[in-house]
């Protein structure tokens, strides 16, 4: 990207080239702007002699690369970010006075951070687990930020129970181990103990915890937050992302092998995007309730591990976030990034959902830590495009040189400035909710359903994501020593269902749950991903060349491409290939070095007679097909799937005229992955 394309961005594109520096072509120096004559040498006494005091120079470079960690998220460290834009399609001036939600001419900059949840910051990224999607909107008001996951629902009901959780998911602390993975003793224990768990549990055995991209994923703002509009009136509110592309993942063998052939798959695939101009773009989506209506639903919507049914409480499209630039540096950028809950807007309140309540405490908090004071606010990636001024002063690396003499409030020697902004004028005032209670701990009675909404999930997947289901427990408890764990877990997932629970206790030869299956027989549709958006965009296909080529292929790739799909060849070795008619490919990959799992689609064109190479591309084939994956083959390919038996299964295409090939392809890719195969 051109530096002037940086420069003419939006209001925090601009702000961020104050501080944006360029080394290249420029004199080396010490970080006093010394030019530095030397930097291979350190100072001796001598040739052959001790490394003097005063070298200045390598004690400062070696003072600074000393220190150039700093502590990674106790949670998310693993993670990756973009920049983006967010548009309104409407004014939402009925429910809320946020700014950024009412004008329709604004363009909101944003910025949003990915991640893993479980792992550390060197993980692998295509484990089972659940997905961070943190969006940090910079509006002319001040930041907001939507912390959210890819799941809607929590494990905990109480802030006071995280560092339990953590610490039962995280690897053991006698041996750390497993790294990045819910698949050991001391979470399972943690789940059977603790049976609010049992619905994100559900979600996180799902195919939702393995996403094929972050670009494919929902977001969810979790709780319950509150809307207020101009004249005070309060509505509940939850916050979705829906992503333009539909929402799929992968499967967990693929999976799997993904985090040893590319540990980096979902960072890698977000930045090829918006480097390709494939902007990734989430819709963003309000379920709205009544403040009257608030006790008219089976559960109580404060309680953090329970989601509104979509058929039941509509989500509606509000506006729409495209991600459209990559971070210049990552370490100052997505490592500095500074989420918190309670970074809102006049607009925007909170609930009493005893979670969210006690995040409002924990994210500024950490942030002391792993950003080393409390000026962490002054980052450039951090600073809200909007003036900020008050009395806080000092602390570790303070930026900001705050003139004059007064620094508190009220005063009269600078006309008691900075000076507080009345509600009318923009001033954030907290929602008025009337409280009356005891001091107590406890459980509210309404929190105390801890499976029906485990079912609803259970009974709104399709028979294919059931079997996930099925395989993601047997492999989970299947990785769990204690045989007591292990039953525990059983007769918890029986109040679920006994179809599910009976089926991996058979599996981690346990006994079978006892009792009666759920009575719960609701279903929400929309939890399913077999009823998602299937397009073929974006779409990355491994097309498999030999050393000859036959005509039309490179017509086939670019037909593809018209439907926003992406054909990269494969070969035995690297290096461009003319084809009969005198077209030209470029092979980006070979055997060695990519691996089917990385591509959504595999396409043989076949073009070698060696048997080696033969070998190779038929075990590309076998492992797409085992994975559900779209296959097709033209020229000699259709005889190497009719060879391997493939030929006429679900989801295999294979043709000679290019316009049908590339049409049934095509759909084929489109369907993302074609369950109804016999594997
Ligand atoms: Fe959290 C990070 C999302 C519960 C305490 N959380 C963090 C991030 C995401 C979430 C996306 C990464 C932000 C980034 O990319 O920098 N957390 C959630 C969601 C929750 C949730 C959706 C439940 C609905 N979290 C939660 C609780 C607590 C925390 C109950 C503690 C009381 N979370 C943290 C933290 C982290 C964090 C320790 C680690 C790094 C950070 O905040 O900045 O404060």
């Amino acid at each position: 990207m051109s530096d002037q394309n940086k420069v003419n961005g939006n209001s925090k594109n601009v702000q961020l080239e104050q501080y944006r520096a360029d080394d290249k072509g420029k004199k080396l120096t010490t970080n006093q702007g010394l030019k530095v004559a030397e930097d291979e040498f350190s100072l001796k006494a001598g040739e052959r002699g001790p490394t003097l005091m005063e070298d200045f120079h390598f004690r400062e470079k070696m003072t600074h690369f000393d220190h150039e960690r700093i502590p990674e998220r106790i949670v998310h460290a693993r993670g990756f970010a973009a920049h983006g834009e967010f548009e309104l399609y409407e004014s939402l001036g009925e429910f809320t006075k946020a700014n950024f939600l009412n004008d329709t001419s604004k363009t909101t900059p944003t910025f949003v951070r990915f991640s893993t949840v479980a792992g550390s910051r060197g993980s692998a990224e295509t484990v089972r687990d659940a997905r961070g999607f943190a969006t940090k909107f910079y509006t002319e008001e001040g930041n907001y930020d939507l912390v959210g996951n890819n799941i809607p629902v929590f494990f905990i009901q109480d802030a006071i129970k995280f560092p339990d959780l953590v610490h039962a998911l995280k690897p053991e602390p006698h041996n750390e181990m497993p790294q990045a993975a819910s698949a050991h003793d001391t979470f399972w224990d943690f789940v059977a103990n603790n049976q609010e768990s049992a619905h994100m549990v559900m979600w996180a055995m799902s195919d939702r915890a393995i996403p094929r991209s972050f670009r494919m994923m929902e977001g969810f703002g979790v709780h319950t937050f509150r809307l207020v509009n101009d004249e005070g009136k309060a509505h509940f509110v939850k916050f979705h992302w829906k992503p333009v592309l539909g929402t799929h993942s992968l499967v967990w063998d693929e999976a799997q092998k993904i985090s040893g052939k590319d540990p980096d798959f979902h960072r890698r695939d977000l930045w090829e995007s918006i480097e390709n101009g494939d902007y990734p773009e989430y819709e963003l989506g309000l379920q709205i309730i009544a403040e009257e209506d608030e006790f008219n639903f089976d559960f109580d919507i404060l309680d953090p591990t329970k989601l509104w049914p979509e058929e039941d409480v509509p989500v509606k499209l509000v506006g729409k976030m495209t991600l459209n630039r990559n971070v210049d540096n990552v370490f100052a950028e997505t490592e500095q990034v500074a989420f918190h809950p309670g970074h809102v807007v006049p607009g925007i309140d909170f609930s009493n959902d005893p979670l969210l309540q006690g995040r409002l405490f924990s994210y500024t908090d950490t942030q002391l830590s792993r950003l080393g004071g409390p000026n962490f606010h002054e980052l450039p990636i951090n600073r809200p495009v909007c003036p900020f001024h008050n009395n806080q002063r000092d602390g570790i690396s303070r930026h900001t040189i705050n003139r004059g003499q007064v620094s508190y409030h009220k005063n009269s020697l600078a006309a008691n400035t900075p000076s507080p902004t009345p509600e009318a004028e923009g001033g954030y005032v907290h929602y008025q909710e009337k409280v009356d209670g005891r001091k107590i701990r406890s459980r509210s009675e309404s929190f105390k359903d801890h499976f029906s909404q485990a079912t609803l999930f259970w009974n709104s997947m399709s028979e294919p994501e059931k079997q996930h289901l099925k395989n993601a427990f047997s492999f989970e408890l299947g990785k769990v020593k204690s045989k007591s764990v292990q039953q525990q877990v059983v007769d918890m997932f029986g109040n679920v269902s006994l179809e599910l629970a009976t089926t991996f206790a058979e599996a981690i030869d346990a006994v079978p749950p006892q009792g009666e299956d759920s009575s719960v027989t609701k279903s929400s549709p929309a939890l399913s991903q077999l009823n998602t958006v299937k397009s073929p965009k974006t779409r990355k296909v491994g097309v498999i060349v030999g050393s000859t080529v036959s005509s039309e292929v490179a017509e086939i790739l670019q037909s593809l491409k018209e439907s926003g799909i992406q054909g990269e060849c494969i070969s035995d070795k690297l290096g461009k290939r003319t084809a009969g008619d005198g077209s030209e490919l470029e092979i980006m990959h070979t055997f060695l070095t990519a691996t089917s799992v990385i591509f959504d689609a595999i396409y043989v064109v076949g073009g070698s007679e060696d048997a080696t190479f033969k070998k190779n591309a038929v075990h590309f084939v076998n492992e797409a097909f085992a994975h559900f994956k779209p296959i097709g083959g033209t020229h000699e390919g259709q005889q190497w799937l009719k060879e391997a038996e493939l030929t006429g299964q679900p989801g295999v295409v294979s043709g000679d005229g290019k316009d049908d090939f590339v049409q049934n392809f095509t759909e084929a890719i489109s369907v993302h992955r074609h369950w109804n195969r016999q594997v």
